[in-house]
């Protein structure tokens, strides 16, 4: 007896533990994806309508469980004296305590439904496209096209606000804010027009403004979320949904992919930078220009030579005299090879891959599981952090020229070499992927230690 009283105490105690660990865990409002701490005007509409209706169930829970828990230890019967013909009275028809559980709950429903009610209102309008903040000297808003992909984002920023696809059938209108879908075709290959800026994984956003996003995706259907910014949002292939993102202030904000995907759904995360507005717009400039090239006979040429023979079947990097207007894919139409002057036949090409321009610009890669920079973790929101937010934010621009050259001293913002090197080697066994079906990116076992150091020169360079 005494031992079966201390395993129940014992079991008691390792309850209240757990509990208060995991409240513990909740209430920590530094977390990345906590939306309980939002920072942003949608976000927020969210978390004002959990509250009240959070405190609302909780009473209820509290009295429904207690009251049936209460009765049942009021009228429990030891099993000796159970007596099956000792019914308790019997009664039909009681029109007070009908009339009371019917109206009860109808008002607290209605009391409910008015916060519920308000909250979609608000987030239909906040999430309404139109809003935006002006682009192209206030020409329209900046648009963003958000594309999933088995198993990182894409995001299109349309410069030049004259939608985010060619106007395929020519009736002279291609503007997203009216939907043309004879414009769009899946898998949006060739729809980037020449104006227009591709990055992968991680969001830039000038702070206190509306982005308006469009959202698609190009195999299976993923869901993008921002949980400090906003709701969740389907990206369904074959459709268009819109959505809006807003950061108060300026900072970091991670996401995480939430309609299971396939192989690595685990590890489709994504990044929103949200930067000062001169910060933002220098940004956005600096996007819009095509990659360096670097000095013959350097380093990063030979990374250059390797990379148009190894990678440029599926990876894209903008340079002068190469069109922008083709996303590599697989399937290419007729005549887009010449744009680019490569083999768009080529047998194995993925479906698409990030567009590696100024890939040394972000701060993180391979659908935001690593970080680009030793010193900043990828799976937290170091950018956010203390002092180091401030300098590292307002020195968001400057990443790629604050990383000492060859300085592998700890403590230093530098440039995550082995990381990359593992990536570029053997990208598979870096993160779950099925580059024998298109999906994701093969290794490269040939490769020599020389050409990895080339080509991590080259990278290096994409800034
Ligand atoms: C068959 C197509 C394919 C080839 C060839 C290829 N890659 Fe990739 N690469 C991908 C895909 C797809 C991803 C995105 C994988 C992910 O994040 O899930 C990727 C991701 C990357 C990334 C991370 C980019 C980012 O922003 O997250 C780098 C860097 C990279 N590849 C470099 C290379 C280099 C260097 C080569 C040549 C040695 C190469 N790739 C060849 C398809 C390819
Ligand atoms: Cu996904």
């Amino acid at each position: 007896m005494e031992i079966v009283k201390s395993r129940a105490k014992s079991r008691a105690l390792a309850g209240a533990v757990g509990l208060s660990l995991l409240l513990a865990a909740c209430a920590d409002e530094e977390k990345p994806l906590n939306t309980f701490n939002p920072e942003g005007p949608a976000a927020e509409s969210i978390d004002k309508l959990i509250g009240p209706i959070f405190w609302i169930a909780a009473v209820i829970g509290v009295l429904v469980v207690g009251g049936a828990i209460g009765l049942a230890i009021r009228n429990r019967v030891h099993p000796d004296d159970y007596d099956p013909d000792d019914l308790p009275p019997q009664i039909h028809g009681n029109p007070k305590l009908e009339w009371g559980w019917t109206a009860a709950p109808a008002v607290l429903l209605i009391f409910v439904s008015v916060f519920t009610v308000y909250a979609i209102w608000d987030l239909e309008e906040k999430n309404t496209p139109g809003g935006g903040v002006a682009a192209c000297g206030g020409e329209g808003d900046l648009d963003v096209l958000v594309i999933g992909q088995q198993w990182w984002w894409e995001y299109r920023y349309d410069i030049d606000c004259d939608g985010f696809f060619e106007d395929l059938d020519g009736d002279g209108d291609n503007s997203t804010d009216v939907w043309d879908a004879d414009d769009a075709e899946w898998p949006l290959e060739i729809a980037l027009d020449d104006d227009d800026v591709s990055v992968a994984n991680e969001m830039v956003i000038p702070a206190g403004q509306q982005i308006d996003l469009t959202i698609t995706s190009r195999d299976v259907i993923h869901s993008f979320w921002i949980p400090r910014l906003n709701g969740k949002r389907d990206a369904v292939p074959g459709r268009l949904h819109t959505w809006n993102l807003e950061a108060f202030v300026p900072g970091e904000y991670t996401g995480w992919c939430t309609e299971f995907c396939g192989l690595s759904h685990a590890r489709m995360r994504m990044n929103v930078i949200a930067l000062p507005d001169a910060e933002f717009d220098e940004w956005l400039a600096n996007q819009s220009t095509t990659a360096d090239i670097p000095p013959e006979g350097s380093e990063a040429a030979a990374g250059r030579a390797t990379f148009q023979q190894q990678c440029a079947s599926c990876h894209i990097i903008w340079e002068d005299g190469l069109g922008k207007d083709a996303i590599y894919t697989g399937a290419r139409n007729e005549g887009d090879a010449d744009r680019q002057g490569r083999d768009f036949e080529a047998a194995l090409v993925a479906k698409a891959a990030p567009n590696l321009t100024h890939f040394a610009t972000r701060t993180v890669m391979a659908g935001a599981i690593y970080s680009t920079y030793v010193g900043l973790d990828a799976n937290d929101n170091d950018l956010n952090k203390g002092e180091e937010n401030e300098t590292y934010l307002a020195q968001y621009n400057d990443l790629p020229d604050a990383i000492p050259e060859d300085d592998d001293s700890l403590g230093v913002l530098r440039w995550n070499r082995a990381q990359l090197r593992r990536w570029i080697r053997n990208a598979p066994s870096q993160k779950d992927m099925a580059p024998d079906d298109l999906l994701g990116m093969p290794a490269f076992p040939g490769l020599t230690d020389e050409d990895l150091d080339n080509l991590i020169a080259y990278i290096a360079t994409l800034d």
